[in-house]
């Protein structure tokens, strides 16, 4: 197949992805082609119109973020790889996987893969070989300890998804680390061999014509090699993460399990490989569930001085809590610590619960999901859209029989799991399954409220506003690349100033229910609100007035 990256010609920079606006696809429940119930890559491929048919025409989006689709026990549906270099066939072949990146690119649609490198299946081959004995060639590929003298695991690190983060394998008694399910132990990135063998995967996926890659866990590769206990976490402290209270885990402070400041330079060594490829990028997924500042301040540390990630996002918008003093907080201080990196934004993505849920979207639920979606296409810096968030897709209360999330399943009724943010997408509301196949049940029912047709039919549709929102972010370079000012933060309402040399915009959202009226600093030359949205702002004698809701883009 011919370069597919010919499609870029001159409109190739060498921080295209500064300006680009992501979407994250779970190919699962995408699209399902063969209709085994199963979405797939040639499902991907046919749908990628809507996202962008090259054209003009679909959402607009540069850049798909796939999760994982490679061979898999599918034992965490495929963030337990048993093969790197391979396609599961549930999803497809590695012809398929090439035909993908050329009808992408060919839409100028450029495509980022999802790398898991903190830990492995336990059948991929490395594995498999590694548990025989202490001796084997990969013997020291995983992290091995020796049991307590009596007989326990080596300390009190606990696994994200229960139990203790350690299993006894009897052959060489010995325990092996897992920060997630036993059939995902942990690889030993202390070992060069593993990293020079991480490294051949990374290139494997360049040379195939990949444009990035988004980094699984990349705040996990390192672990306290003196194996310390976890600290208590204090009482009255509190987990970030929406919905893990009922997760042991979130007793303890991981600083000795996972966030090591020697981790960094394991992503240094990342670094100097993507940039082996011209133009390329990385996005790190950096969870640190130790309180807000400190996750914000620990993403920041991965992208500062271009030799780490390119972006790293944090968990502080995947939180419950969402008003206008939280986002002026989160938004801010982002901006105070980032210096020379850059920020990326995400509201949602397969592991929490979807937006308009989480957020109590109230009244109009799609008016508080618009201005959010607005408001990450308004920041500084790169923003990922999940898939679904064009038909406000909402979290699906997963009865126990349709469980398949093992997090799900194991905490089962406390923490629900991971299914709810799942869902096939809905692509007609007439069609057997919404759209998703020809009618095989789906591997999780396909159940939401709205289809895709249907926001299409709808002009004031988050479909519309979304594509209103991306033509506009093309022709206004200040929301790309200029600079973030907060201007007032008051009555639940935030104002904010993206600045160029040539050109200065004003962003105003009302996170509250009812109207607000704002005398503004700055006098507004045009109104540049997508007209699809409902609940827009509007100027009259230089007071701003606010819906529930509202979202206001101004020319200053
Ligand atoms: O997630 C990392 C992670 O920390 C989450 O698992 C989170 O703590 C959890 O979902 C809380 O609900 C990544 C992937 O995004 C996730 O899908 C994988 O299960 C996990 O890594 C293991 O690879
Ligand atoms: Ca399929």
């Amino acid at each position: 197949m011919s370069n597919s990256n010919n499609f870029f010609n001159g409109s190739l920079s060498e921080d295209w992805w500064k300006s680009a606006v992501f979407y994250q696809i779970y190919p699962r429940s995408f699209c399902d082609s063969n209709n085994d119930g199963i979405g797939d890559l040639r499902g991907v491929i046919n749908k990628l119109d809507h996202l962008n048919d090259g054209n003009g025409g679909g959402l607009g989006i540069d850049a798909i973020w796939l999760s994982p689709f490679f061979p898999s026990p599918q034992a965490d549906f495929g963030y337990d790889v048993s093969d790197y270099c391979d396609i599961d066939s549930d999803y497809g072949t590695l012809d398929d996987f090439d035909k993908l990146v050329f009808e992408a690119h060919k839409r100028k649609i450029r495509v980022v893969l999802d790398l898991v490198l903190n830990h492995s299946s336990d059948q991929h081959d490395w594995f498999k070989e590694s548990r025989v004995d202490r001796t084997n060639s990969k013997a020291d590929w995983y992290v091995w300890a020796n049991p307590k003298p009596n007989g326990e695991p080596p300390n009190n690190w606990l696994a994200v998804f229960g139990g203790a983060a350690w299993t006894y394998e009897p052959l060489r008694e010995q325990y092996y680390l897992h920060n997630f399910l036993a059939e995902q132990p942990d690889l030993n990135w202390y070992n060069s061999e593993v990293r020079e063998a991480l490294a051949e995967v990374v290139r494997f996926w360049m040379n195939r014509g990949v444009d990035g890659f988004r980094l699984d866990t990349a705040n996990y590769y390192a672990y306290d090699r003196q194996l310390r206990d976890n600290p208590k976490r204090p009482a009255g402290s509190h987990p970030l993460e929406d919905g893990q209270e009922a997760n042991p885990l979130s007793g303890y402070i991981t600083k000795y399990s996972k966030d090591r400041p020697e981790n960094i330079e394991f992503i240094h060594f990342l670094r100097k490989i993507f940039d082996e490829k011209e133009n390329f990028t990385s996005i790190g997924e950096i969870g640190s569930s130790e309180g807000l500042e400190e996750t914000l301040k620990l993403g920041a540390d991965y992208v500062r001085h271009g030799d780490g990630l390119h972006m790293a996002y944090t968990f502080a918008m995947l939180s419950k809590e969402m008003n206008a003093e939280y986002f002026g907080h989160v938004v801010g201080f982002t901006e105070q610590m980032i210096e020379d990196g850059w920020p990326c934004w995400s509201l949602s993505n397969h592991d929490c619960t979807r937006m308009v849920t989480r957020f109590n979207c109230f009244a109009e639920r799609e008016g508080f999901q618009q201005m959010m979606l607005l408001l990450l296409l308004s920041l500084r810096g790169t923003p990922i859209i999940y898939y679904g968030e064009e038909v406000d897709m909402e979290e699906y209360p997963i009865t126990k029989e349709e469980l398949r999330d093992p997090q799900g399943i194991r905490f089962w009724p406390d923490i629900k799991g991971r299914d709810g943010c799942r869902l096939p997408f809905p692509w007609d509301s007439a069609a057997p399954n919404q759209g998703f196949n020809t009618g095989k049940k789906p591997w999780l029912p396909a159940k939401n409220s709205l289809s895709l047709d249907q926001a299409q039919a709808y002009p004031e549709s988050s479909y519309h506003v979304i594509k209103e929102m991306l033509k506009i972010r093309k022709t206004n370079p200040a929301l790309q690349k200029g600079k973030f000012r907060q201007i007032l933060l008051e009555g639940d309402c935030f104002v904010f100033e993206r600045k160029t040399k040539d050109q200065t915009l004003l962003i105003a959202a009302n996170f509250s229910t009812e109207n607000h009226s704002i005398k503004l600093p700055l006098k507004v030359e045009e109104n540049l609100t997508p007209q699809a949205l409902k609940h827009s702002g509007s100027i009259k004698n230089e007071r701003l007035s606010l819906p529930a809701c509202g979202y206001f883009l101004g020319k200053v």
